[in-house]
């Protein structure tokens, strides 16, 4: 078996075995939706599901997670749609993983503009999560966010706080959220977190704390007036119709 034969066939059957599932962000304070996070599975028809920290690193290293994430961002696109269309008060922002590899290739905001006039989105709905290693490359990092800032898509730097980032980076550049890396939530790094949350409050940048996972958790990121969290304590990635079902307001 060579998972990458089989991620090459999947992606030239038209994407059948993919699915994206959504996971809530809320408002620390209030517990409100304040946005969601496009995930992707992938159901192997003979190896039941696969996670993505397995596969996305083998897309990355064959280059498929170019038409692959193409194909994410369509998908999420027209899911926006469709749920604009049942309800257009309640819907939050989506954000979408965006690879490095996706980043780094040159025509990465020509592919980004061309699927939101085929798909006729509103970009302000779309958030692109990025992690810290697309800074690495200083190449054009303005330039590509200063066009993302111009489409209208927002950008978080994913798993903030284990990789690469100069803090001058996060001043020079147009970025609108921080994402505290789960591993600090689960290990109760107290210390980290708020180091985080001050140095965001001074940037205006928001705020993120992932892997939000017990009440004790939720409570000190309360206690010092963290933003917005996302975790199995209020949600796990749940499928299109669930979320449909359970948070948008029906006409
Ligand atoms: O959803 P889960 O926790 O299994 O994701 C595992 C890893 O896969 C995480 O690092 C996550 O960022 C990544 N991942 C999940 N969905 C996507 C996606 O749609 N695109 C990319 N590039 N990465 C994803
Ligand atoms: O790297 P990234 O932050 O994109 O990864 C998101 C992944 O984190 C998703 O695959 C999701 O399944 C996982 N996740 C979301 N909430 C929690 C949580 O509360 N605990 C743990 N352990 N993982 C979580
Ligand atoms: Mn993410
Ligand atoms: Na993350």
């Amino acid at each position: 078996y060579s998972m990458e034969h089989d991620l090459r066939k999947a992606v030239s059957y038209a994407y059948t075995d993919f699915s994206m599932l959504y996971q809530p962000q809320v408002d620390i304070k209030t517990g409100e939706l304040a946005g969601l996070e496009a995930l992707i599975r992938w159901h192997h028809p003979q190896r039941g599901m696969i996670s993505p920290a397995e596969f996305i690193p083998v897309a990355e290293k064959t280059g498929l997670i170019l038409p692959l994430g193409e194909w994410i961002l369509k998908e999420v696109c027209n899911q926006i749609i469709t749920w604009k269309t049942a309800d257009d008060t309640s819907l939050p922002k989506i954000a979408v993983n965006v690879s490095v590899i996706q980043w780094q290739s040159s025509d990465f905001i020509d592919r980004v503009k061309r699927i939101i006039n085929e798909t006729g989105v509103s970009p302000e709905y779309l958030e692109f999560e990025i992690t810290e290693g697309f800074m690495e490359d200083r190449t054009n990092v303005s330039n590509k966010l200063n066009e993302l800032r111009k489409i209208g898509i927002q950008v978080a730097i994913d798993d903030f706080g284990t990789g690469y980032s100069s803090l001058s980076h996060l001043k020079q550049f147009p970025i609108n959220v921080l994402k505290i890396d789960k591993s600090f939530i689960l290990q109760n790094e107290t210390a980290i977190i708020e180091s985080i949350c001050d140095i965001a409050e001074h940037l205006k940048i928001n705020v993120i704390a992932e892997g939000i996972e017990t009440q004790g958790q939720l409570a000190f990121l309360q206690s010092i007036n963290c933003t917005y969290g996302q975790g199995f304590y209020f949600e796990r990635p749940i499928k299109a119709g669930e979320f449909e079902e359970k948070y948008l307001r029906r006409q």
